[in-house]
């Protein structure tokens, strides 16, 4: 069987339950009869193979049957941020030429108003009987996600069945996913923590989902009594977590009830750890992942599951760490990671020059700095360029915000780094130049709503601050390791 069949193989799991999401529950047979007659209707509206289709929706039962349907047809899933900006959104659709919008009563308003393309609700897409039967090879691409990098805006990570199936079927047999479990789902579905880990890796193992369009501490807790198993979460939300239960000590009990809780996307603090394992929770597993790579590092289901540490290379996955000139080095010297084995992307879409400087032959360049210790746990100490932000386990590329800002008049210069922040890993700064005689008490603001505009939610300053100048190196180039160490001692005001 194709690794694309694999995952299409939704019936075997029969009348167990597929999706809890908001008043539907389905079970795989009915997902599996949803997600063909969408798919029947996606292909009587000509999509063809390697066509792209972009589902841009909350997340909902609909929007995951229209995702099955986009792979029925054999189309490219191009998966978009409900809540991108204009601009964001008109890159997306540009760069992955994608002919056909899957919307919702929220999002299609702004689609229709952006683009001529057809947008069709992933709520009425129905109409269909039975969806063409296609070949499809393990090499071809199933869905392109977009993420951000050292250098403008966003790009197309293109994976193929091969990277996806086989990166979720190890998960799932090192997780010990199956039949009986059920996850609470709130991560949003246009970046692979959601999409892959929540979502795809549940229905090859007919795990049942309990999915919300957004995360708050007291549905997850009401998922626990409900008979959840089964917990993926950014780091943030363990912290959301721990809050809420310093107020309502009494539903502690509740996290003893799963028998798995994972942590990835951003580092997770030993003290959120600990703090957890102290309510009675079971030891959190963290693992380590990328969009380009999916997940390939991970604590052991059974063994030590490191507080501190994202683990073992995950059966199949190579691993290596390099110092500048691309030299391995030995255990207990960090260095760049990098990675090589099935789950790796097949190449940034159209982007061929992107792709080359992204690896070094068969190795992904992850740009994270790591440690490999003595007995092989691996642990992640930073990244390679600061250029580079995650905020909430949302990354964000400090260029794209720059470029954004830089374009105000009255801005000299600008440069946005990640200043540490124990609720969200690290905070978007903007340290911007004003021309003399601006006032910045006004600017801020202005660029504030500039921001706005321009970039989704969890891209815009937290902060912006005033300097006279950068530091700059011999070179000319800005040294944001100095702004970030000296920001990091001294508090900036909101904008
Ligand atoms: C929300 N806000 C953020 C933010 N999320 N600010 C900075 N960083 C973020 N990540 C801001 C909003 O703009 C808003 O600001 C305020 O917080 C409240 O908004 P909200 O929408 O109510 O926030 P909330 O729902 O609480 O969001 C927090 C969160 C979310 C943690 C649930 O950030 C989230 O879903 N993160 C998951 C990211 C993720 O899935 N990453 C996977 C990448 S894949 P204001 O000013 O309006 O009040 C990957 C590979 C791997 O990394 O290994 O997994
Ligand atoms: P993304 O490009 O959004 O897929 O994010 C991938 C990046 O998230 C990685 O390169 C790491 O920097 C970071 N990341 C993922 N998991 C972890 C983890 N467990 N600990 C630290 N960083 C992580």
């Amino acid at each position: 069987m194709g690794l694309r069949a694999r995952l299409l193989a939704l019936p075997r799991f029969a009348d167990a339950t597929a999706l809890i999401a908001g008043d539907a529950r389905w079970s795989y047979q009915e997902l599996d009869l949803r997600a063909r007659r969408a798919g029947a209707a996606l292909a009587a509206a000509g999509v063809a193979p390697g066509d792209r289709v972009a589902v841009c929706a909350a997340s909902s039962a609909e929007h995951i049957a229209a995702i099955v349907a986009v792979h029925h047809v054999g189309a490219i899933l191009v998966p978009i941020n409900p809540r991108a900006s204009a601009p964001e959104l008109r890159h997306v659709l540009e760069d992955s030429g994608a002919s056909i919008l899957l919307a919702d009563s929220t999002t299609r308003p702004t689609l229709i108003g952006l683009t001529d393309r057809r947008v069709y609700d992933v709520v009425t897409l129905s109409q269909g009987e039975e969806p063409p039967a296609l070949a499809v090879a393990d090499e071809d691409i199933a869905a392109i996600v977009y993420t951000s990098g050292t250098t403008g805006r966003s790009k197309g990570a293109a994976l193929s069945w091969r990277a996806l199936v086989t990166a979720m079927a190890t998960l799932g047999a090192a997780w010990g996913l199956g039949p009986g479990d059920r996850v609470s789902h709130a991560l949003p579905l246009f970046h692979v923590h959601g999409l892959c880990v929540g979502i795809y890796a549940s229905l090859l193992h007919g795990v049942a989902i309990a999915l919300h369009s957004r995360f708050l501490p007291s549905t997850l807790l009401d998922d626990l009594a409900a008979g959840a198993t089964v917990v993926h979460a950014v780091p943030t939300m363990y912290s959301r977590l721990l809050e809420t239960l310093a107020l309502a000590p009494e539903l502690a009990p509740l996290l003893a009830r799963a028998r798995l809780f994972t942590a990835g996307s951003a580092a997770l603090s030993p003290d959120v750890h600990a703090a957890f394992v102290g309510l009675g929770g079971p030891p959190i597993l963290e693992r380590y992942g990328m969009t380009e790579t999916l997940i390939t590092i991970s604590n052991p289901l059974a063994g030590e599951r490191r507080p501190g540490s994202v683990g073992l290379p995950l059966p199949g996955v190579e691993i290596r760490i390099v110092d500048d000139d691309g030299c391995e080095l030995e255990a207990g010297t960090p260095g760049e990671l990098q990675i090589a084995g099935p789950t790796l992307m097949t190449g940034y879409w159209n982007a061929p020059e992107a792709t080359r400087a992204a690896f070094d032959g068969r190795w992904f360049r992850t740009g994270d700095t790591a440690i490999r210790g003595p007995d092989g746990y691996v642990q992640i100490i930073g990244r390679t360029s600061l250029d580079i932000i995650k905020s909430g386990g949302f990354k964000v590329g400090a260029r794209e915000i720059e470029d954004v800002l830089a374009r105000h008049p009255h801005v000299v210069e600008v440069a946005v780094i990640g200043r540490p922040d124990p609720e969200w890993g690290e905070r978007v700064v903007a340290v911007v130049v004003a021309r003399p005689g601006v006032d910045s008490a006004a600017l801020a603001p202005t660029l504030a709503e500039l921001a706005r505009l321009e970039l989704t939610h969890y891209k815009q300053p937290r902060e912006i601050v005033f300097v006279d100048a950068l530091p700059r190196n011999a070179m000319g180039k800005v040294e944001k390791a100095k702004l970030r160490a000296t920001l990091s001692v001294s508090a900036a005001p909101d904008p």
